[in-house]
């Protein structure tokens, strides 16, 4: 039976990120990827101003109209949510999570040791109440230490490995942790109460806004289509580099509009056929 995914984030018109990226990769995995928008807003908050609806009362709104309806899925991701809506989403996933349900949790509020604009510490406070519920939790090393209270310092190596042990302490059952540097490599960090694997390749010493969402929504794609985790990561890993790639050959401004990760669509499909 073809696999579906329930993706809660926000829709940013201009700019990739969140469901402009979720939607297109995880639909090319054959995956029905169903699209709850969290907020509608202009462009990403990156850019110097932005505009934003909030969805929070329709959240919950439109869950409870596919009562009788096909709400069964294979996973829950959920990536940028806006403030006080971490309490509505545990109440989606209560509702709709079923025993194989994958709760898949980008925390999507903060990069290079600050949060995005508009957030605080209530909304860092209420994330952690959705890492206790996660069987994937994918932060990058300035999240997890916020969600730990941990002092943030970059390219500490101890540190990427004392964060993600307080993370599964925390409840998360596997931790993927993003933009893990080693030697000239870059790429992430994968743990759990038994393994530990490590994936990354040269660092392209590039940062693109939204990077993180073309990464967190191939490897939910990708987990869906494999049931070897280390496959799933290179493939995420190798595509979201590859988009990268593109975009510097292509020498336009992925800074803010993100990376072409269209051109690298034929690879990921190739991968799983
Ligand atoms: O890529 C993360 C992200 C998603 N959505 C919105 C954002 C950001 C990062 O700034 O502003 C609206």
């Amino acid at each position: 039976m073809q696999k579906r995914i329930l993706t809660i984030q926000d829709y940013s018109v201009l700019g990739r990120c969140s469901l402009t990226v979720a939607l297109p990769i995880i639909s090319s995995l054959q995956i029905e990827c169903v699209g709850l928008p969290t907020a509608v807003l202009s462009n990403h908050t990156a850019f110097p101003t932005f505009s934003f609806v909030d969805l929070t009362d329709h959240m919950l709104e439109s869950v409870d109209k596919w009562d009788g309806y096909n709400n069964n899925f294979d996973m829950i991701y959920t990536g940028y949510l806006a403030k006080g809506q971490v309490d509505i989403v545990l109440s989606i996933i209560k509702k709709l999570k079923r025993e194989n349900t994958i709760i898949f949790i980008d925390p999507a509020f903060g990069e290079s040791g600050k949060l995005y604009k508009g957030f605080d510490k209530e909304h860092v406070d209420d994330m952690k109440r959705l890492v206790e519920v996660s069987d994937y939790l994918l932060p990058n090393l300035t999240e997890a230490c916020y969600l730990t209270d941990t002092f943030y310092q970059p390219e500490d190596h101890e540190l990427a490995y004392s964060v993600v042990d307080k993370l599964l302490a925390l409840g998360a059952k596997n931790v993927v942790l993003t933009g893990v540097k080693r030697e000239n490599n870059v790429g992430c960090l994968l743990v759990n109460k038994k393994n530990q694997y490590y994936y990354g390749t040269n660092d392209l010493k590039k940062k693109f806004h939204g990077t993180g969402d073309v990464f967190s929504s191939a490897l939910a794609g990708s987990i869906l289509s494999t049931d070897d985790i280390t496959k799933a990561i290179k493939v995420a890993h190798e595509f979201t580099s590859l988009a990268m790639q593109k975009t510097i050959e292509d020498n336009v401004d992925g800074i803010l509009y993100g990376p072409e990760f269209e051109k690298a669509i034929p690879f990921l499909v190739d991968q799983f056929k």
